[in-house]
């Protein structure tokens, strides 16, 4: 159902999609680690939902789509297709949320640079951003 309602947006409106993102950041990596974890905010301004299918960066080898599940007691990631951004709404990836997976990170993120990311949205295409890297201990537990 829900996949039928976004095909006919997706054919009644193919133009003007309105994706921007705020908030962006991730935390300075700790020596060794490999992965980073991104966040941010994520509006849809448009008349039709859109859906995050994918991202890059230059500083990892891919960047995933995670969410964290509870399994019991235990919070684990869980790698899938896409975030859903409602029309006229936004989304929220944020510690033990939904997040951006950086996988083998090529160099330790250092608090205060910038890392360049490329969204890729169904209906929006490509939004460039960046993310803010903070502090190794910047809120949240979001562990791996
Ligand atoms: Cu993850």
């Amino acid at each position: 159902m829900k996949t039928a309602l976004l095909l006919v947006a997706f054919i009644a409106a193919p133009a003007m999609a309105q994706v921007t993102v705020t908030d962006a950041w991730t935390r300075a990596t700790a020596p060794g680690a490999q992965i980073a974890a991104g966040y941010m905010t994520i509006k849809n301004a448009g008349k039709a939902p859109d859906k995050l299918v994918s991202a890059s960066s230059p500083v990892a080898e891919k960047v995933e789509t995670h969410v964290t599940v509870k399994e019991g007691d235990i919070f684990r990631m869980r790698e899938v297709k896409g975030f859903d951004i409602p029309a006229g709404g936004s989304y929220e990836l944020k510690p033990g949320g939904a997040h951006l997976m950086l996988m083998n990170v090529k160099a330790p993120l250092k608090e205060g640079d910038k890392v360049p990311l490329t969204l890729r949205f169904e209906r929006a295409g490509e939004v460039k951003t960046e993310l803010q890297v903070g502090r190794l201990t910047d809120t949240g537990k979001h562990s791996h």
